[in-house]
């Protein structure tokens, strides 16, 4: 906590470090009250930055320091200063040790940085900068250094304490206490650095690695929540398998371990071999987790997993190169996932979420670069920008050199860069230097903010048989971004014909046609691209697979998008036709309804969901995304000013209308998916989670109707469902009903069942705050009263608060700003309590410039409130006053 303004940082100034740490040797004596921390560092001056002696500069933030040594001297307070971010001291030779002693609370540390307690057990998280809270050191990812960890603690409180690397000796001491000692034969940054003590149970397995090395796998858990490890571990085996077979990486330790903690600030983290987990992103089984819980659980554990290459054995030199290791690390899981599950599903999913959130975040007032070249707050840059952005650019890298040269790249990448912490730039240049090509202008994307948008226009000559393609690219301008140079857009494009056939195609100038798709790189402002030996005027199918983090328009009428929506055969622009019908559809209701005339819904949407509802030849999983209208979310985000309550109830009216014309299939659909639910036992593969999403939004449709068979069915299954996905739909739906005591009776019954389980209980809170009929924020507010609710564990915050704020658009955005008033009070609390959490539970507050005059002025007065309130955190800082700015 701070009362000055914060620091910005620029990439620009980055400098090598003045020494490096070749050993670093950690002990720690865990008690209830304080933990006391040694730390012996051996150093040396970098001779990278000349000969002279600089004084030393180690970063330490809320340590108590008992003694430090320099070499075998004593230091007094005269011979170092300190101040509350660092320990400067004067070293008196090129190479010298130092030890010091702290005293820090592990036991108090509410911010969940450093080391701090989840229920009984003590754990880490020193991404980015937490070790500096843990000992004087140079928290840098730059400095890498061997790792030895002592830890000691009461024996039965803490049976099992874990750190990197290997276990190499333990023992007791007559006290009642144990230690072990581990040890890390990788150097690595001390952002990688972790320890675990607790009574923790595991489940162990193993794993033979490519060349035949055994390797242990554990995952260490709460006794009560052993039962709920197997699909990590299957996921974390397949993770590793598919890591050897589609990068030709192979594990590096003896041993790696996953342990579940249950307060945790993001999702997961890659300490090396140690990897600590949200419980939310380890533990499920069919009764307590959704499917989409179930492959997060997948895709998380494998994420992490994979960051022990992309990530640790090849690092970030500083943390404006964060997604040099989290793009490329979500591009890695994502192509994981795609691989276990439906590829044209996974890319549905992806690039929903990506239009939705981090095309906000793009056009908000955080709005940063990939690589962003400024920040205030490093923990403010976990961003969707970073991660999933990022993980876009790197694909473009891949549709832009093919499969086998990203493969040559990458290989270049990790070889050349093993043991070294590095730039975007050194992972752009592998992948130049093994494809002999040039990415300096593709580069743009790491550097600029915003989304581009690309305007197709095309002309068919009939006479010549030509048809000519026109693209216009424009960035918006972004904060401290005004003007934007062209970026390189590849465009996976196909030519399709009267019967949806691909033409073949070939350019004005090119010998002959080649495939029946290709990858346009779009690079200037404006360009055209002219096709020959074109017979008929043929329907453009553009940006395949989203080739392109981009905002794609070209005219095409509601037919042609129903023809696309058949005919298309690529299955993610399927897709894409009938949401751009969709949304076409609704942005007309939203006009109506803002005019004060009635709604009505063209037809053609219902004739085109009606098709894909008929077609027993579409996948499952595919059927019920095409049934999935947009998002309330992302219609807010492709308006001009946002009318939410225009937009909720065009929605609605439009699913309602939906529901009645398409009962008699969504009838079917659901009863026939109910009952082969019902028929087999829950397994977690792709076509058991396509069943059953395609039988739980049919019955959320169903629903709207009221019909008396509906509510039967609804609450058949939810009492008599075996897995989550089923009960917890079954409750929604009923929660989301004016079937008041059916409503009541469900919640009871549910949280009745599931009190002890918080990861249950978190779903249980998130459906009541994501209801949309009126009262909203009254029922969050009593909410948070609940034995089961406690502001101090994230997961609950996300799941109440977060919930109701990012998803709740009707409630969230009542016009007398009363949950406005919600949030910032939420906001101020934990800003005292967890600054990362409250940083990221004010990014809604922060968009206020979508919405009208009247709520503009209701949410800046609030974020003028929170700014004023006391003593602000970095984090919440930065936000706050740059979303004002
Ligand atoms: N590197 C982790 C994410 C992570 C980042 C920061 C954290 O604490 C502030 C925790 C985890 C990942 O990408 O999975
Ligand atoms: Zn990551």
């Amino acid at each position: 906590m701070r009362t000055e303004q914060p620091r910005t940082i620029y990439l620009k100034d980055y400098q090598a470090p003045d020494y490096l740490i070749d050993e670093t040797h950690l002990t720690f004596e865990l008690h209830e009250d304080r933990t006391l921390v040694h730390a012996q560092l051996v150093m040396r001056r970098n001779p990278a930055r000349g000969s002279g002696l600089p004084p030393l500069v180690l970063d330490g933030q809320q340590l108590e320091l008992l003694s430090i040594r320099l070499n075998d001297r004593e230091l007094g307070a005269h011979d170092y200063l300190l101040d509350d971010r660092h320990l400067t001291l004067q070293p008196d030779s090129a190479e010298f040790v130092i030890d010091s002693s702290v005293c820090i609370h592990p036991e108090s540390n509410t911010a969940l940085e450093g080391l701090y307690k989840s229920g009984k057990m003590f754990c880490t998280q020193c991404e980015a900068e937490g070790f500096r809270k843990i000992t004087y050191y140079l928290d840098r990812p730059d400095v890498m250094s061997k790792f030895t960890t002592t830890v000691s603690a009461d024996r039965q409180r803490y049976p099992v304490l874990l750190s990197n690397g290997n276990p190499i000796t333990s023992g007791s001491e007559d006290n009642g206490r144990h230690w072990a000692t581990w040890e890390d034969p990788f150097r690595k940054p001390a952002y990688l650095f972790a320890l675990v003590a607790g009574d923790l149970w595991c489940v162990e397995d193993q794993f033979t690695t490519m060349s035949q090395r055994e390797v242990a796998l554990r995952i260490y858990v709460e006794p009560e929540n052993l039962d709920k490890c197997q699909h990590a571990m299957d996921s974390l085996k397949r993770a590793m398998r598919w890591d050897e077979e589609a990068y030709g990486r192979e594990y590096d330790l003896d041993i790696f371990m996953i342990v579940a903690v249950n307060d945790f600030n993001m999702g997961a983290m890659e300490n090396k071999g140690l990897n600590i987990f949200n419980s939310s992103a380890v533990l499920a089984k069919a009764e307590t987790a959704t499917d989409a819980a179930h492959q997060r659980v997948e895709a998380i554990v494998a994420h992490e997993y994979f960051h022990n290459w992309s990530g640790n054995r090849v690092t970030c030199r500083d943390w404006f190169q964060l997604s040099l290791k989290e793009g490329f690390t979500v591009f890695r899981d994502a192509g994981f996932s795609a691989d276990m599950n439906s590829p044209t599903v996974k890319r549905i999913e992806d690039v929903a979420y990506l239009r939705t959130h981090q095309f906000a975040e793009d056009a908000g007032p955080m709005a940063h670069s990939v690589r962003p070249d400024a920040y205030m707050e490093i923990s403010n840059f976990y961003t969707l920008t970073v991660y999933e952005k990022g993980a876009e650019v790197v694909r473009m890298i891949q549709t832009l050199l093919g499969a086998e040269g990203f493969r040559k790249g990458s290989d270049l990448y990790f070889q050349r860069h093993d043991g070294q912490a590095v730039t975007c730039d050194d992972f752009v240049k592998a992948m130049e230097d093994a494809n002999g090509v040039d990415l300096a202008q593709f580069k743009r994307w790491y550097s600029q903010a915003g989304t581009p948008r690309l305007e197709v226009g095309s002309a068919y000559d009939a006479e010549a048989k030509t048809l000519t393609l026109t693209f216009r690219q424009l960035c918006p301008p972004s904060p401290g971004q005004a003007h934007k140079e062209p970026f390189v857009i590849p465009v996976d494009l196909a030519l399709l014909d009267g019967q949806g056939r691909e033409l073949p195609l070939r350019l004005a100038g090119e010998a002959a046609a080649s495939g029946t798709s290709r990858v346009l790189a779009v690079n200037e402002a404006e360009q055209s691209f002219t096709f020959v030996d074109i017979p008929e005027q043929p329907l453009p199918s553009l940006l395949r697979g989203f080739s392109a983090p981009v905002k794609l328009s070209f005219p095409y009428s509601r037919d042609q998008l129903m023809f696309l929506m058949q005919h298309d055969s690529d299955g993610f622009n399927r897709w894409e036709a009938g949401q751009q019908l969709a949304v076409q559809v609704l942005q007309e209701l939203i006009g109506q309804r803002q005019r004060g005339e009635p709604m009505v819904l063209d037809r053609r949407l219902v004739a085109a969901l009606k098709s894909v509802l008929e077609n027993d030849g579409l996948d499952q999983a595919m059927v019920a995304e095409m049934l999935s209208l947009p998002g309330e979310a992302y219609l807010i985000e492709i308006s001009e000013v946002a009318d939410v309550d225009a937009i909720h109830a065009a929605r609605e009216f439009a699913r309602r209308e939906l529901a009645e014309a398409l009962f008699e299939p969504l009838w079917q659909r659901y009863q026939a998916n109910r009952q082969a639910s019902r028929q087999s036992a829950y397994v977690a593969t792709a076509e058991h989670f396509a069943r059953r999403s395609l039988q739980n939004i049919a019955l959320s449709y169903l629903m709207l109707s009221e019909k008396p068979e509906v509510l039967e069915a609804a609450q058949e299954q939810y009492r008599e469902a075996d897995n989550m996905t089923e009960r917890l739909a079954a409750l929604a739906v009923l929660v989301n009903s004016p079937f008041e005591e059916a409503k009541a009776e469900g919640l009871a019954l549910f949280a009745d069942r599931f009190k002890d389980d918080p990861l249950v209980m978190d779903q249980w809170f998130s459906v009541q705050a994501g209801c949309p009929l009126p009262g909203g924020l009254e029922r969050v507010r009593a909410l948070m009263q609940h034995p089961a609710f406690t502001i101090k564990n994230p997961n609950k915050v996300r799941a109440l608060i977060g919930a109701f704020a990012n998803q709740n658009h009707a409630n969230f955005h009542r016009d007398d700003g009363e949950s406005y008033r919600f949030l910032a009070d939420q906001v101020i609390m934990l800003n005292a309590l967890n600054p990362q959490i409250a940083a990221r539970q004010l990014a809604p507050l922060t968009r206020w410039r979508k919405y009208d005059l009247s709520r503009q002025a209701l949410m800046k007065a609030e974020l003028e409130r929170i700014l004023v309130s006391g003593s602000l955190s970095s984090d919440v800082y930065e936000v706050v006053s740059k979303s004002l700015a």
